[in-house]
């Protein structure tokens, strides 16, 4: 499986609200405040795990949750912090927006990795609400919602370099070769159905991944052969390995062979025909005496500035040169990114500016409920410090036009009205 897909609802921890309590003392009916803050959620954060391949672990889990913070408690307890939930995803791993698809993360080199959903602020307690409007601050903040999104996850295959060729010029016998795989070899064309990926040991601690890939033919592109279809699975490689029967046995040119596929390429996706190729011209043991295929080719690519490789891969000649001159180039080669990601507080964004200006609504209690985009707006950003941030908090919504929309609902005088914790009466 090559392409793994899974949805999958994400959710950062709400933060716990702000206590309202206080302090109970001899002879005092009413102490002074002292409810303690609430704890913040716990992130969403995405890292890479260099021993998870697959997203095989997420096909049944339809929600990932962090912790809520906890409440805050009276005698100035703070309430704990939510923890985080740390996502383990195989390299290559790509988060997208389920709605819209635009994608939102891209985690496509080892140690990735990035918080995603940031958890909610804990609420401030009233013991930070000393003198009040009212004689005792019953005020506490609340604790601000988590993020909450649906996304795909996706993972394309990485191999660091891919084999590609005409069918038949030894891709399969070359990754058999140098890595653990067990592609299928046979001498007739198209032996390769779907591509395969194998693991190249340099040393003990070197490696990189290789992938075998259906061979290509002219037209490719447009769909001839298996063609394209397994193109898009290479084109996040860093290094092409571009093979070539340089026996001409099967009739055709050496240097036609070499063009052809690259035009292919080209066609296909300009980016994938500039990644950096190796070129290597297999079964060299089937050269005879007097066949310049070899030296023709040689001659046309140092035109280029382009080095050949001549390798057999039937009597293991020139294989491990090959693979010795890659594996610095993978390292300090960047990953393609396919496209721009987006970042998921832009979603955010645009979720508040959709909000209707103020939601109204009256509870249970016979309390108005204020909230909406001016209110959220507003609190994204502003920090209650002290009493009088409750005033110019009120102050600021009323220059937005707070009386005009509650009276706009019905709300008369001596109604109490409720702005994130905040309750007030309403005067005409
Ligand atoms: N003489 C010789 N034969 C080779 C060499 N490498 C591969 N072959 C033979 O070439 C034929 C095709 O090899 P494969 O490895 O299946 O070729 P492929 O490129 O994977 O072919 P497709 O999967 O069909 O695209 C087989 O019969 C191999 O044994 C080599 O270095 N020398
Ligand atoms: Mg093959």
């Amino acid at each position: 499986m090559f392409i793994d897909e899974v949805v999958i609802e994400l959710r950062s921890g709400n933060g716990g609200n702000g206590a309202a309590t206080f302090r109970r003392e001899k002879n005092v009916q009413f102490g002074g405040p002292d409810g303690g803050d609430g704890g913040n959620g716990g992130n969403i954060i995405f890292e890479v795990d260099n021993n998870i391949n697959t997203l095989l672990d997420f096909k049944f889990i339809k929600k990932i949750e962090a912790e809520d913070g906890i409440n805050g408690q009276k005698k100035g307890m703070y309430g704990r912090n939510g923890e985080d939930r740390i996502i383990k995803v195989p390299v290559g791993t790509m988060i997208r927006d389920y709605e819209t698809n635009a994608l939102l993360l891209d985690l496509g080199e080892y140690g990735d990795r990035k918080v995603f959903l940031k958890g909610g602020m804990g609420g401030r307690g009233n013991i930070h609400f000393k003198s009040s409007i009212k004689k005792t601050p019953k005020y506490s903040e609340r604790g601000r919602l988590g993020q909450e999104i649906k996304v795909k996850m996706e993972l394309k295959m990485l191999a660091d370099v891919a084999l590609v060729g005409y069918p038949s010029v030894g891709k399969s016998s070359f990754i058999n070769k140098v890595s653990a795989a067990k592609s299928k070899v046979a001498n007739y064309h198209f032996t390769t159905l779907k591509p395969k990926l194998g693991l190249v040991k340099v040393d003990d601690e070197k490696s990189f991944v290789i992938a075998d890939v259906p061979g290509l033919i002219e037209g490719a592109h447009e769909g001839k052969g298996l063609g394209h279809r397994f193109l898009k699975h290479i084109e996040r490689c860093k290094i092409i390995y571009h093979l070539v029967d340089i026996s001409g046995f099967e009739g055709r040119d050496p240097i036609d062979d070499y063009k052809k596929i690259n035009e292919e390429l080209k066609k296909y996706s300009e980016k994938l025909s500039k990644k950096q190729q190796f070129v290597i011209a297999n079964k060299m043991d089937l050269l005879y005496e007097g066949n310049e295929n070899y030296n023709k080719l040689e001659k046309y690519l140092k035109e280029k500035g382009i080095t050949l490789y001549p390798v057999s891969v039937i009597s293991n000649r020139g294989v491990k040169e090959v693979i010795q001159n890659t594996y610095d180039i993978i390292i300090n080669t960047k990953r393609e990114e396919l496209e721009e990601s987006m970042d998921v507080e832009i979603i955010f964004k645009e979720q508040l500016e959709s909000m209707p200006d103020w939601i109204i609504e009256l509870d249970e209690e016979g309390i108005y409920e204020v909230g909406g985009k001016m209110v959220e707006s507003v609190l994204r950003t502003y920090v209650f410090a002290n009493d009088d941030s409750i005033v110019n908090f009120l102050h600021i919504l009323r220059k937005k036009g707070l009386e005009e929309e509650l009276e706009k609902y019905g709300v008369t005088d001596g109604d109490t009205v409720r702005i994130n914790g905040i309750e007030f009466d309403f005067v005409e």
